[in-house]
């Protein structure tokens, strides 16, 4: 037996109940310590005369949380898992496995392999290897629609979903459901109560009447596949899934479960499996920062915004929605009447979508909500977020009101998304409390939290922040200043570059096109379109007014905006939005700006085609994104990936910017860059840390490593 497995039997008037426990903390993880461990129990319990009935159980806060993703891309060590659990099904008395935390992946294809599951009611079951780019690779593929049916597997394997104990009873996965706590006493139970009975061994492989049931049913195959497809938007994972459940239909179980094999070493194969791993642990990398070696947070009970418009709407309901009771700060009665009417529309949405109950929203709007035109109304909160209208003397002024209510060690915050928050806190007499917290909009819905840490930012309120971030089940990255911080400063640059190739002569719309095709959920046009084309002019005018550096390619936008096309809010923007539509036509009318722009500036069009577009705004994106790592802006490459993925729609199979960047070659980038230079010097010049790479054949990552250790 292995440490992480534990074996004991256990007399009972009925028989011997043999316990096998895992522990292998903190998940449970089957690496190969467990494997070894769990077949040798497997074996133990089938040669054991004294046990009639084992119960598999995981020791501390979980079932098996899935396979070792640490071990994938190295040699796997035998015994696999699929050998694993073909044993435990295969042994003539029967086993129990009682789960309790998340039974994942691995973790649950051992609970099929089980002849009998039993669940604790807090418990979740899923099969969530879609998202790391692969598929269940131990016979999850071909028992569990045998247990549910194949359109129920098809939906919880290309979802992912982590599925309630409940549901799991309804949908047949689990055969019990236990009210209690524990899982030992569960599985107990429930074996004593088999042990009262006939004993029967029940393997799930053996079970036909689910697939039977739509075998041939070639009609809805093709609708699972085109269905699947659609929703994937370029990733492989989800096709794979439905691809290895429908082989279950076609296929001998032993044939099926063959075929999952190779569909799953297919995709272990692919740079996507690798991307999307990156990204599950930067995902908890991107949490760890210097400060919270030595701070703690303070504490954090009570909050209050500034301003209601979108963006104090959408973080005062964030807050709302974590318990945590804010008052929203208006300049006046009618304008604090309009702030609270913004937030229960965004409540009332909720109601309506069916996300809680009228009775909750209720509680939240006049039990945990309430607003006010009296700045001094702040003064209990812990936390003050300022969300004003993006002017650095408006913010200042504020700050200094601040200053005068806010409560001794109360955390200061702008929620800016390009002013210097150095400058901000310079006008208080307490610039250690002082830190940017820039959310995305919608705030209530976007999961990205920039962190901005400004020069005298103490590190119990940078702490303070990623507590913020984590009550508000929001993914917190730590950010320096500077124009832009990490996100809207690469932002900046690959609109920017998009702004030359259309003077140069490609269509905004190929742009977008391209864009798309390469799995952003929309192009730099249709973004423009939907945040508002006005928002970018008044960014344009203010980095005029500050002294606009190099090639100014904005002219088209400006007329386009001057007309009063702001975009979506206007119905015409770059596209024209029919009926209150969402979906824009091309607009031929905007060609036509554009090309009296190129004329007037005697630019000779080129069309880019879409592979040249992508070359290059990738290039675009990825060079800035070295920047910011080589100042410190963001603390390693996978902050800026971890950026892109949750706050600019960078497709999370492509592991982020700088993930993508190893994909492709750091060299190649470079080769790209130093390509482009005669279209415009000033714009192409290569980041030194992209130089320093390639000169020494080091991957992005290998900064990831470097700041791990
Ligand atoms: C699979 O099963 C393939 C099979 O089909 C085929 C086999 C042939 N491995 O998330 P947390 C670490 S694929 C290694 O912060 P929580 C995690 O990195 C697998 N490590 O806790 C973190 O480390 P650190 C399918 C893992 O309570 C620590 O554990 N399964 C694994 O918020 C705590 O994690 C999945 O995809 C792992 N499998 O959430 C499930 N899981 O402290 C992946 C976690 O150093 N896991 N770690 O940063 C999860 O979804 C969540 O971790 C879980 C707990 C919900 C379990």
């Amino acid at each position: 037996m292995s440490d992480a497995v534990a074996y004991e039997c256990l007399k009972d008037d009925a028989g011997g109940i043999a316990v096998i426990t895992i522990d292998n903390p903190p998940v449970n993880a089957a690496g190969h310590a467990v494997r070894d461990g769990l077949l040798k129990a497997a074996q133990r319990f089938a040669g054991d005369d004294t046990a009639d009935v084992a119960v598999i159980l995981g020791a501390g806060r979980t079932f098996i949380a899935g396979a070792d993703i640490r071990e994938f891309g190295k040699p796997m060590q035998p015994p696999g898992l699929p050998e694993v659990v073909d044993f435990i099904e295969s042994v003539d008395k029967p086993i129990i496995c009682a789960i309790h935390g998340t039974a994942l992946g691995g973790g649950l294809e051992t609970a099929l392999a089980c002849h009998y599951r039993v669940a604790l009611n807090s418990a979740r079951v899923g099969l969530p290897e879609v998202h790391l780019g692969l598929l269940p690779g131990a016979g999850g593929t071909q028992r569990l629609p045998r247990l549910i049916g194949v359109e129920a597997a098809v939906d919880m394997i290309t979802s992912g979903r982590h599925v309630p104990a409940r549901e799991a009873l309804e949908l047949g996965i689990v055969d019990a459901v236990d009210a209690g706590d524990s899982p030992r006493e569960a599985g107990l139970t429930f074996a004593r109560d088999l042990l009262q009975g006939n004993r029967h061994v029940r393997r799930t492989s053996t079970l036909s009447e689910k697939i039977d049931a739509v075998r041939g049913d070639t009609a809805l195959f093709e609708e699972i596949r085109s269905a699947v497809k659609k929703k994937a938007k370029g990733q492989l994972s989800p096709v794979m899934c439905a691809e290895a459940v429908l082989a279950a239909v076609d296929l001998p179980f032993t044939e099926g479960v063959k075929r999952e094999r190779e569909l799953f070493m297919e995709l272990m194969n692919s740079p996507q499996r690798d991307a999307l791993i990156h990204v599950f642990f930067a995902d908890r990398e991107v949490a760890k920062i210097p400060e919270l070696k030595t701070a703690s947070p303070r504490a954090l009970n009570q909050a209050a915004v500034i301003g209601g418009g979108t963006m104090g709407s959408g973080i005062t309901v964030s807050m709302l929605f974590a318990g945590l009771p804010v008052t929203m700060i208006e300049r006046d009665e009618e304008s604090a009447a309009r702030g609270r009417a913004n937030v229960e529309k965004i409540l009332d949405e909720g109601v309506k979508r069916g996300k809680f109950d009228q009775d909750h929203r209720n509680r939240l709007a006049n039990e945990l909500y309430s607003c006010s035109a009296d700045i001094a109304s702040i003064s209990p909160a812990d936390l003050v977020v300022e969300a004003a209208f993006e002017d650095m003397a408006v913010k200042q002024d504020l700050f200094r009101q601040i200053d005068q209510h806010a409560e001794s060690g109360a955390v200061l915050a702008s929620n800016t998304s390009y002013l210097n928050v150095n400058e901000i806190a310079s006008v208080t007499g307490r610039p250690q409390d002082v830190l940017g917290l820039h959310f995305f909009s919608p705030a209530h819905i976007m999961k990205l939290l920039e962190i901005v840490v400004a020069d005298k930012t103490q590190p119990d309120v940078v702490a303070t922040g990623f507590a913020l971030a984590k009550r508000l089940k929001k993914i917190g990255v730590r950010a320096g200043v500077c124009d832009g911080f990490i996100g809207n400063r690469i932002l900046e640059r690959y609109l920017t570059l998009a702004s030359f190739m259309v003077e140069d002569g490609t269509s905004p719309y190929d742009i977008d096109k391209a864009v798309v095709n390469f799995g952003f959920p929309m192009g730099p046009n249709q973004m423009g379109d939907l945040a508002g084309l006005d928002i970018g002019m008044a960014n344009r005018k203010r980095k005029k007014a500050e002294g606009w550096k190099g090639r100014y390619a904005a002219d088209y936008m400006d007329r386009i905006s001057d007309l009063g096309r702001y975009g979506q809010k206007t119905g015409r923007g770059f596209y024209i939005y029919e009926d209150g539509s969402r979906i824009g036509k091309p607009d031929p009318e905007v060609l036509e700006i554009i090309e009296k722009v190129r004329s007037e500036k005697g630019i000779v069009p080129k069309a880019l085609d879409e592979t040249s577009i992508m070359k290059r705004y990738m290039a675009a994106m990825i060079n800035e994104s070295a920047r910011v790592v080589e100042e410190g802006i963001a603390l390693r490459p996978l902050d800026v990936d971890i950026t892109m993925i949750y706050g600019y729609g960078f497709p999370r199979w492509r592991g982020g910017p700088l993930k993508y960047a190893d994909t492709i070659g750091v060299q190649s980038i470079l080769d790209d860059i130093r390509s482009f230079e005669s279209e415009n010097p000033d714009f192409w010049q290569p980041a030194k840390l992209l130089v320093d790479l390639a000169e020494r054949n080091e991957t992005f990552d290998s900064l990831n490593k470097k700041a791990k250790s």
